[in-house]
């Protein structure tokens, strides 16, 4: 009884601590992003191969509106509540197919680029610059093709990730006009399921002990201009 009550308890609390990424610049919640399957439990992507590692949708539906941005500006992406978990922030980009609509476009096949992914200070632990944050700018890249495009954010909470399965993926994708861009074609992209592995050194990770004292991002490279 005592540990059913702990177990119902600390579920209550996990629960709480909890985000989503509803939202960037000043549109309202869900509007420029598309809604992700966890907008009411604020919870995570189990698994990372299925269909909800791209976009946190189990099956498709666009965003009412598309940001306009230009190549080069920053973006702010904003969670719904300060991010509690360590771990990374990473963001990519995927280029909507000339012709296609950005609303309509799923996002498959190997189209994602990563545009910035987040490194934790060493110490006694592992320090984040996302933890208790609700906002994250980052940066268009200014020599990419202007048109429309998906901004995917991505926070992976790795606080108990010292097992297989054990990290969990926050997610959302946004619907991006880029204006102003350059000729430059990213030259890593992976596709979302595949480009994780539930194995891969920065998923499965006890950051606890021993501390860690480097830390490798999954995912491709960042793209630089
Ligand atoms: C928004 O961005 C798209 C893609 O670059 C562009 O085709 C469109 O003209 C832009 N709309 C405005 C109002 O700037
Ligand atoms: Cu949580």
């Amino acid at each position: 009884m005592l540990s059913s009550l702990t177990t119902f308890a600390m579920m209550a609390l996990t629960a709480s601590a909890h985000y989503t990424f509803p939202k960037v610049n000043g549109g309202g919640d869900w509007s420029v992003v598309r809604r992700a399957d966890n907008f009411q439990s604020n919870g995570f992507v189990e698994n990372i191969q299925g269909p909800q590692i791209r976009c946190f949708q189990k099956s498709h539906s666009g965003a009412s509106q598309t940001l306009n941005v230009t190549a080069g500006s920053t973006v702010t992406y904003y969670s719904n509540q300060g991010v509690f978990h360590p771990g990374p922030m990473q963001f990519y980009l995927a280029r909507v197919p000339d012709g296609q609509s950005v609303q309509n476009w799923q996002g498959e096949g190997a189209v994602w680029f990563k545009i910035y992914h987040e490194q934790p200070g060493f110490g006694q632990q592992l320090t984040w610059s996302s933890n208790g944050k609700s906002s994250f700018p980052v940066k268009i890249p200014s020599c990419i093709r202007s048109g429309y495009y998906l901004l995917r954010a991505e926070h992976i909470a790795l606080h108990s990730a010292g097992q297989t399965g054990g990290a969990q993926f926050y997610v959302s994708c946004a619907q991006l006009g880029i204006t102003g861009g350059g000729n430059s074609e990213p030259p890593q992209k992976v596709s979302f399921p595949g480009a994780y592995d539930p194995n891969h050194p920065g998923i499965r990770i006890n950051i606890n002990w021993p501390i860690p004292t480097s830390y490798q991002n999954p995912g491709p490279s960042v793209f630089q201009c």
